[in-house]
């Protein structure tokens, strides 16, 4: 194996890649592979990225893990028996590290390195990245496989600092099991994270006092554990299963295993009368909703779906003011990213989990005890946060790129982000971000689109230097053309409810555009239109 040792600073490569998550892990196999010269700066302590950080109890995968994993190594695919059908977050990190050990990606790596600017410079056509602490290093090619989710949003809540406790962010959870035996612990957010970690902490915390400010739609994740026959199953198809994931709209082969969570089927919730509505409701569950063929495209209809949701929950909460105010309304079904859970309504049914609703009792700051909201003081030991990520484009715009002319990356995405297939900017010659905003990235099964990706890049350098060629550039118009691409298939969507406020918005940051960031064309559509791209000599980029 053509291994690449991380040389010392200002040493000149010919790439250089930001972020060890799976995206960073796969392009270190990618560029051995082309025997090219080529180094990953990771901020954290080891490989894994999300896996690495979001240790909180309950962390898991909301899909299928065993469409969750790598396919490019067919022997790995055999081997590894996952545990659960949605693994855990330690099951998945101990995946990532086996990845690691087999390929030695680690040498390839250097870790605990923030990257924290990166220039080009026009005259050698080349990338100087340097880090927090002042080292250079320069490349041909730059990519940023930092992750879409990977920058912890921590609210402006006055009084933040002044708290005394012990605080946490879900998205950069502690390496050391945090017991929460005895304590009273707050929690403030009930997005995923939430979701998955309240159970968990109520199971074990004295007292759990839940912070919420927009109630959740969330869904059970059918979860359990996986058996030697349907492993053998799984196993014995999976080269169908990756061929069906990759011409897929999420980048799910859909293969049953979720089965009612997952299809969505032909009839309309309109056209079913009051009974039939209620009775699947009775028989199926809450995923009985999301099968209707127009709860994810009519108001309307959507509107039917949210009213028998509400009504399920307080069939399961036993005390009617929580019910209420756990009940999710004035925003669609669908608009965010769907949220699954093990057990979360039946937590607030505990003695010692409370729900403080803060649109009726919102916070007015935190102080050094706890939680200080318009009816009184919730003290805590610990206070969490599961407030989310700056999501999609914070971990790119938290690096001072400059690309031609001076150009900042910051300033050009001051309205939101520009981008040609999300893979490469107009005015930032050969910088490439994995699945970057306008690419199906969190949309899909992040590990199908984040192979496309580093093979598309890879195929593209190794299609540059194979022709004598060093620079690729998104062209102006192929980019403004792109981007109204995306706005066009969004809208009309759930997702774009005017409604609606989800982080895929950027709405969740206070001064962040709105602005759709992901692409909703579909995992199998955006596929061809990559590669045909590429076919057709790269349309659409200046090649120098
Ligand atoms: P990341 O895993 O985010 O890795 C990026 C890395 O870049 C990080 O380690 C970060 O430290 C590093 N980095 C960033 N900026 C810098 C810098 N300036 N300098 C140095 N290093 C930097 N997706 C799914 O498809 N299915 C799921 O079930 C699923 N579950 C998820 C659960 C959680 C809790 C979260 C937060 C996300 C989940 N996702 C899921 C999305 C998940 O982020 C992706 O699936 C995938 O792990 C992303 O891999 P990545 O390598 O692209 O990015
Ligand atoms: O973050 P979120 P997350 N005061 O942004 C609240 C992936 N993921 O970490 O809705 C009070 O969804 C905020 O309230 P509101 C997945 O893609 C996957 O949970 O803004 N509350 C919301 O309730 C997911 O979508 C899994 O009103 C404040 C919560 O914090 C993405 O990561 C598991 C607040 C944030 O929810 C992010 O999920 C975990 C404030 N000032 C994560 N600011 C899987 O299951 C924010 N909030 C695989």
């Amino acid at each position: 194996m053509n291994k690449s040792n991380p040389k010392t600073s200002s040493d000149n490569y010919d790439v250089v890649v930001v972020g060890a998550g799976f995206s960073g892990m796969y392009l270190v196999k990618k560029l051995r592979d082309l025997g090219l010269n080529f180094v990953i700066l990771e901020q954290g302590g080891d490989v894994g990225g999300t896996w690495y950080w979001n240790r909180y109890p309950g962390a898991r995968c909301d899909i299928p893990t065993v469409e969750y994993s790598y396919s490019f190594d067919k022997e790995l695919e055999q081997s590894w028996d996952w545990e659960e059908l949605m693994a855990a977050q330690p099951e998945i990190l101990t995946y990532a590290n086996q990845v690691a050990d087999n390929y030695d990606l680690r040498d390839a790596m250097r870790f605990n390195t923030r990257v924290a600017s990166a220039d080009f410079d026009e005259n050698e056509n080349s990338w100087t990245v340097v880090t927090d602490t002042g080292d250079e290093y320069l490349a041909r090619y730059f990519i940023m496989a930092t992750g879409c989710l990977s920058v912890p949003n921590w609210p402006d809540i006055e009084g933040r600092e002044d708290y005394a406790g012990r605080t946490i962010h879900t998205g950069l959870w502690p390496h050391e099991k945090v017991d929460f035996t005895g304590l009273r612990v707050g929690i403030i957010g009930t997005g995923s994270s939430a979701v998955q970690s309240i159970p968990e902490i109520a199971a074990t915390a004295k007292q759990l006092k839940v912070f919420q400010r927009t109630p959740v739609y969330t869904f059970p994740a059918g979860n359990h554990p996986l058996d030697d026959d349907f492993r053998a199953d799984i196993k014995a198809r999976y080269e169908d299963i990756r061929e069906t994931q990759r011409g897929s709209l999420g980048g799910m082969a859909m293969f049953g295993v979720m089965g009612r969570l997952q299809e969505v089927g032909t009839e309309k919730i309109a056209d079913c009368s009051e009974e039939e509505r209620e009775r699947r409701l009775v028989e199926e569950g809450l995923p009985s909703l999301r099968r209707y063929a127009d709860v994810g495209l009519d108001l309307e209809a959507n509107e039917l779906a949210c009213d028998l949701y509400r009504r399920h929950i307080a069939d399961i909460i036993d005390d009617p003011e929580t019910a209420k105010a756990l009940m999710p309304r004035g925003y669609p079904m669908g608009c965010k990213r769907q949220v699954v859970d093990i057990g979360y309504y039946e937590a607030f049914n505990r003695d010692n989990v409370s729900l403080i609703d803060l649109r009726e009792d919102p916070i007015e700051r935190i102080n050094e005890s706890g939680v200080c909201t318009a009816s009184g003081q919730h003290d805590v030991d610990v206070l969490i946060y599961a407030t989310g990520f700056d999501a999609m484009t914070g971990a790119i715009n938290n690096v001072s790129i400059t690309g031609r002319s001076g150009t900042k990356l910051k300033d050009k995405w001051e309205n939101g982000p520009r981008s040609y297939l999300g893979l490469q900017i107009a005015g930032f010659p050969n910088l490439f971000t994995v699945t970057g905003p306008g690419s199906p990235s969190v949309l899909s099964n992040m590990l199908v689109s984040i192979e496309q990706h580093c093979d598309w890049i890879t195929d593209c350098i190794h299609h540059l230097n194979s022709n004598g060629l060093n620079t690729i550039e998104a062209e102006q118009q192929a980019e403004d053309q792109w981007v109204k691409h995306v706005f066009e298939v969004a809208d009309g969507t759930m997702l774009t409810a005017p409604s609606c406020s989800s982080w895929y918005l950027g709405v969740n940051i206070p001064g962040k555009p709105r602005v759709f960031m992901p692409y909703v064309g579909g995992v199998g559509n955006y596929r061809a239109k990559c590669s045909s791209v590429a076919a057709n000599g790269y349309e659409g980029f200046k090649l120098g």
